[in-house]
């Protein structure tokens, strides 16, 4: 019998202690749905130290029903647009690397950029960084060719892969994310999941 796409019954690979069944099609209180956000910078670790660029969103603009997920990963669709906006904006971190915002004017049709795109989510106060505040990243599985910091992002959460947990090695924690990504991309290729693209 065929029966890929249950997290009891998936590749060796994908098996893991931490991983949450996840259902054939998304379970109350999924889907959730967000409006329009700011990606905004964050410490710039996600791409400099993991190679998993994350864009992160301000927690304020979320609805509460996001705000009270528990810390964990999650996956589900995201929607990116450019805004309109004169000048570039430079921003200097804390340790004096400088962030540009683009406001995505670089985003491009003809790559995809701007389609309805698969996407993990971090819900988490990253304990292997030794954060106490909470945080939300997307890693949008897609190859953009230049960042898009001060664009929008819409997206949906579809489901919840694993707790977050903390790591005592970078290689572990990326171990983990790819085995994530995965795990997204197998349900998210599924028809019941791929009918909640129209949401965004
Ligand atoms: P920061 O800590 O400032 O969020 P990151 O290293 O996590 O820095 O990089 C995030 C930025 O990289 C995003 O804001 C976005 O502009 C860009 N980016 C490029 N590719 C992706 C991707 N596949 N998913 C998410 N963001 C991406
Ligand atoms: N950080 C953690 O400390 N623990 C985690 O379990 C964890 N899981 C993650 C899962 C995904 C899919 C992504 C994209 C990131 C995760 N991170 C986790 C966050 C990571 O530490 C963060 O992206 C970096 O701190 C860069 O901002
Ligand atoms: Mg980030």
């Amino acid at each position: 019998m065929i029966h890929r796409n249950t997290n009891t019954d998936m590749a060796d690979s994908f098996k893991r202690d931490v991983n949450l069944p996840i259902p054939e099609e998304p379970r109350p209180p999924f889907p959730l749905v967000t409006n329009y956000c700011d990606i905004v910078s964050g410490f710039g670790r996600g791409s400099a130290e993991l190679g998993i660029p994350t864009a992160n969103v301000p927690i304020e603009q979320l609805p509460k029903s996001i705000n009270d997920l528990d810390l964990g990963v999650y996956f589900g669709f995201a929607h990116i647009k450019a805004i309109d906006h004169g000048e570039p904006l430079v921003e200097t971190r804390q340790d004096g690397r400088t962030v540009v915002y683009n406001y995505g004017q670089y985003l491009s049709e003809a790559n995809s950029d701007l389609d309805v795109l698969p996407m993990v989510l971090s819900v988490g106060k990253n304990p292997f960084y030794g954060n106490d505040f909470k945080t939300m990243e997307l890693h949008v599985l897609h190859d953009f060719k230049n960042d898009f910091y001060g664009a929008k992002v819409k997206f949906n959460i579809l489901g919840h892969i694993r707790p977050e947990l903390n790591y005592t090695t970078k290689e572990a924690l990326i171990n983990d994310i790819n085995i994530d990504i995965k795990i997204a991309q197998n349900f998210l290729s599924t028809p019941p999941y791929q009918s909640f693209k129209r949401q965004l």
